[in-house]
């Protein structure tokens, strides 16, 4: 199964779904003979990031450091799926910029702040309306939605493996798996 190699950039609010989905995917890749690795937060935050923290400048600076770290991905041959927030609309297109144009393709997991704070699954949404957690995304901080992305898929309304079949069917029609 031959494929080339790009980065799919998931972005959302926390508890979107946005590891899940990508995990599940990275499952049926490596299934379907393609090479994929997974950056998200308990992998990246807890070791290369773990000096960074949630407010704006370090949110910039841990989404920097992911893009940088998916161009070598990209480069050594992988499909690399990233699961980070990545609130900001700057951000995301600077790492666009890293890589060739037909090597990024942004993916938003589509999820509303409701249905979020709803599944809440950390008790995270609680704590940030307490204001014991502050800068929340969401709550108390801001999530710039995505204005073009090659790929949305609404995890409000269809259940992980619905949205893994979607992706899929998506990246198969584009010829990229
Ligand atoms: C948002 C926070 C915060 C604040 C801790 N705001 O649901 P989770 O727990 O597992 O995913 C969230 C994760 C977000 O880290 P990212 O690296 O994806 O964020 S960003 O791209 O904005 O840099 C959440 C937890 O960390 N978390 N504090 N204040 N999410």
């Amino acid at each position: 199964n031959k494929h080339q190699s790009f980065i799919l950039w998931f972005t959302g609010l926390s508890a979107s779904g946005k590891s899940s989905v990508a995990n599940a995917f990275a499952r049926t890749l490596f299934e379907r003979g393609n090479q994929a690795f997974v950056l998200d937060g308990d992998n990246v935050r807890h070791g290369l990031n773990k000096d960074l923290g949630f407010n704006e400048d370090d949110r910039k600076e841990n989404i920097r450091r992911i893009g940088e770290v998916s161009k070598l991905f990209v480069e050594s041959g992988q499909i690399v799926l990233t699961a980070f927030i990545s609130p900001y609309r700057a951000d995301r297109n600077l790492v666009r910029e890293l890589v060739e144009e037909n090597e990024f393709l942004e993916v938003y997991i589509k999820c509303s702040v409701e249905a979020c704070e709803k599944r809440d699954p950390k008790g995270l949404y609680k704590k940030a309306r307490n204001e014991e957690i502050k800068n929340f995304t969401g709550i108390s901080a801001p999530y710039e939605e995505p204005e073009n992305p090659e790929i949305v898929l609404d995890t409000e309304h269809y259940t992980i493996d619905e949205c893994v079949e979607q992706l899929t069917n998506i990246l198969t029609e584009k010829g990229l798996i």
